[in-house]
């Protein structure tokens, strides 16, 4: 008998109970032949219990979306709510450059990433959905002696912390990566390659995560906005939102640029300042990158989609705001930084452009954990890098909220830092300018 509090939509109502849910070559041929009418939703949309959750999560992007996961995988936790405000997928999950590596600095940092990479490398597998993973090596320029001193820097630290790295002289880069300007105005003396790095197809990683979410017992509820939390004797019991009351006594929150505003309404005050980070296409053309491209001197990045068309990434706006535009200044800059790079890229024409709101932290380095707000916990300050980061975030923030312990990959990202001091600065390994 289907729940009825599960959905106001007769079709979407209840958890996938069609005959096909199951992605495989059998069922993509049986379905072919079946004029694709046997396959289940993809994942359930609900409206709120009127019962206590065992937990919620607030915020349908990658890594509230992963939380729900594995507190439902790891921890059997599947009495569980995530709230999102608009659809999932729809914050910056659905708006970045899709760049995936783990070429940080220090080993509390690389550590984590390389275990976010790692579970990259299982992870379609893992939530039998194709999130589009495509190692194709991830390089990072240097125009000038004291870049090239960084990578070099860069690449010992990765070898020490057991992450891939080869450093190429300027002939081996042109080798890699046709096209590349000779004589550009800021010269390329080198590149630092992470092979394993490249690139998944983003809202792949949010479908597959609802979807095995969903399979588990998860609760996806859309268009479900916190507004406030109620507390009682300084622990949470649940979160007011436009569609009511909804009570647990275990909140974890993933909202990216919007953690200062929502965590203050729970009095939790976070370090935290929200940028706009742009991005845009170009028109689709035929296969000619096939790697990812970052140069730090133009402020550029660069790959190509499996659509074809070119995904370039902007600098970080340098006012605070939550308008989800971009500036035209800095989409120019990029646009000269690719075009420096690639001359032949000239003649292309944009095709869209768009931004998202980044959480930033001064050190660069998420916050993972607990906050004073008993039962409160938090996953933010991902600045312009928290994509690559999605499996190992819900990892360990499902951790967290299950076991009342810090996961051991994450215990250095508490908020307790900010008091002790103990920061991990990271910007460089951040790509872009924070
Ligand atoms: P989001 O995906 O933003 O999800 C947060 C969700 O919370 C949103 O869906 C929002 O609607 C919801 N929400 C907010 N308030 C509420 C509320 N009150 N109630 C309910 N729901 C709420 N990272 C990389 O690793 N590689 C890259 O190449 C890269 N490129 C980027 C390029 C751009 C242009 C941008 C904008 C970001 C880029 N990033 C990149 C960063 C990366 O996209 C983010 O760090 C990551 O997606 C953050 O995921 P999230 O789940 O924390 O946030
Ligand atoms: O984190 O790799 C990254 C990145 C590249 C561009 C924006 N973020």
């Amino acid at each position: 008998m289907p729940d009825a509090t599960l959905s106001l939509h007769p079709r979407r109502s209840a958890r996938p109970s069609g005959p096909t849910r199951r992605y495989s070559a059998w069922s993509l041929l049986r379905e072919g032949f079946n004029g694709q009418r046997g396959w289940a939703p993809a994942w359930a949309d609900s409206v709120p219990r009127p019962t206590a959750y065992n937990a919620i999560v607030i915020g349908g992007g990658g890594h509230g979306l992963a939380t729900a996961y594995y507190l439902a995988k790891n921890h059997g936790l599947n009495n569980v709510a995530l709230l999102e405000r608009g659809w999932i997928g729809g914050g910056n999950t659905g708006r970045n450059t899709t760049i995936i590596r783990s070429n940080y600095f220090f080993p509390e940092t690389a550590n984590f990433f390389e275990f976010a990479l790692g579970l990259y490398e299982g992870l379609s597998r893992d939530l039998n959905y194709n999130i589009m993973f495509s190692q194709r090596g991830m390089w990072m320029l240097g125009h000038d002696r004291h870049g090239l001193e960084v990578l070099r820097r860069s690449a010992n630290a990765m070898r020490l912390n057991g992450i891939d790295a080869e450093l190429h002289d300027a002939e081996s880069v042109r080798a890699h990566i046709p096209g590349l300007n000779r004589s550009p105005r800021f010269p390329i003396l080198g590149g630092l390659n992470q092979p394993r790095g490249g690139t998944a197809r983003h809202d792949a990683v949010a479908w597959g995560y609802a979807r095995a979410a969903s399979a588990l017992g998860v609760q996806i509820i859309q268009n479900c906005e916190v507004q406030g939390f109620i507390v009682e004797r300084g622990h949470v019991r649940g979160v007011e939102t436009n569609l009511g009351v909804i009570r647990a006594d275990t909140v974890g929150m993933a909202v990216a640029g919007h953690s200062t505003v929502l965590a203050g309404k729970a009095g939790v005050r976070l370090p935290i300042s929200s940028y706009a980070l742009q991005a845009f296409v170009s028109e689709p053309i035929k296969p000619c990158l096939d790697t990812v491209l970052l140069s730090p001197a133009t402020g550029a990045y660069i790959s190509q989609s499996d659509k074809g068309e070119l995904v370039i990434g902007a600098g970080l706006d340098l006012y605070l705001s939550y308008a989800q535009r971009g500036s035209l200044p800095w989409m120019e800059r990029a646009a000269a930084g690719v075009v420096e790079l690639f001359p032949a890229f000239s003649r292309l024409r944009f095709l869209r452009q768009w931004a998202g709101i980044v959480d930033v932290v001064h050190d660069s380095t998420p916050i993972i954990g607990a906050t004073d707000l008993g039962g409160f916990y938090v996953n933010c300050g991902w600045g312009t890098g928290g994509f690559k980061a999605i499996p190992a975030g819900g990892w360990c923030l499902a951790h967290h909220m299950a076991t009342g312990k810090a996961h051991p990959l994450a215990s250095a990202f508490g908020l307790d830092r900010f008091r002790t001091g103990a920061l991990i600065d990271e910007a460089s390994a951040a790509g872009i300018a924070h």
